[in-house]
């Protein structure tokens, strides 16, 4: 049993063997970030490089998501640390446009962690939707996740809409996502960028810190 095993559950789209072999990794004393990024992510990638390659289609991307985010569904108490000291509350969506949602749920329970209040406005969000639920959760953070090129505009558009409602004297703006780079943050103004979870994790903490 290794890594690799929960690696070719996930490619196989079994998610009950994902969770039996994650549960395996986890008895066995493996690290918890080897399991996420060697078997789990990994695999997302396998997949994405097999759909740009007209080798799988959009079904099978789908239950390659159902069956990773069973994964990391185990993985999530492991991920969170317990009795973290309240830093903030961020709020945090994938961008209007874009479905995809594994990695901002990462960057959710790696937030969590750092001891963030949560509030996750989940896909697809609108960036009126956003402003809202800043002021109503009175927000330190928002962070806009993207994974598509097509939506990058749309982080941008969300940004200069921030701007525009006059909440950046209390908010900061955290965005990432696959097609991100520090570049693009600088350029549309944002106050952070992260790569993955993990950086988001850290990042937020500087920015209200
Ligand atoms: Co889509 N898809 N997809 N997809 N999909 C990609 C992204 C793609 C790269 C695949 C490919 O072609 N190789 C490609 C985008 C190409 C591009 O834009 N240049 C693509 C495409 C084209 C599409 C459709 C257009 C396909 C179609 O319909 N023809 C369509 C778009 C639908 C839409 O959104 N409007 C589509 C649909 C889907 C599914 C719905 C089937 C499914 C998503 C299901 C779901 O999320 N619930 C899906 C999937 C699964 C993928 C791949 C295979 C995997 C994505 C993933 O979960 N990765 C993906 C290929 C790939 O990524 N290799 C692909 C694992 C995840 C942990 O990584 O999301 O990068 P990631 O998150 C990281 C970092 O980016 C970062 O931290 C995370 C954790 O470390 N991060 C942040 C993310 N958000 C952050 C926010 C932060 C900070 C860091 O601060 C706020």
């Amino acid at each position: 049993m290794s890594v690799e095993s929960v690696f070719q559950a996930v490619i196989d789209l079994d998610p009950a063997k994902v969770v039996a072999d994650v549960n395996a990794e986890i008895a066995a004393g493996t690290a918890v970030n080897e399991i996420l990024n060697q078997g789990l992510i990994r695999a997302m990638d396998v997949v994405g490089e097999r759909f740009s390659a007209g080798e799988t289609f959009v079904p099978e991307m789908l239950m390659s998501a159902h069956t990773m985010k069973s994964g990391v569904e185990v993985l999530k108490p492991y991920l969170t640390g317990e009795d973290v000291k309240k830093v903030g509350t961020i709020v945090i969506g994938t961008v209007h446009g874009d479905l995809h949602d594994i990695g901002k749920n990462l960057v959710c329970i790696m937030l969590e962690g750092a001891g963030f209040n949560v509030v996750d406005l989940g896909v697809d969000v609108l960036k009126e939707k956003f402003i809202e639920a800043a002021i109503e959760h009175k927000a330190d953070i928002i962070g806009l996740s993207t994974l598509l090129t097509t939506t990058m505009c749309v982080v941008e558009e969300t940004v200069e809409a921030i701007n525009e409602a006059g909440l950046r004297d209390s908010v900061k703006i955290l965005v990432g996502g696959a097609p991100l780079n520090q570049d693009f943050a600088d350029r549309i103004g944002a106050d952070g960028f992260a790569p993955d979870a993990g950086a988001a994790g850290k990042m937020a903490r500087e920015l209200v810190l």
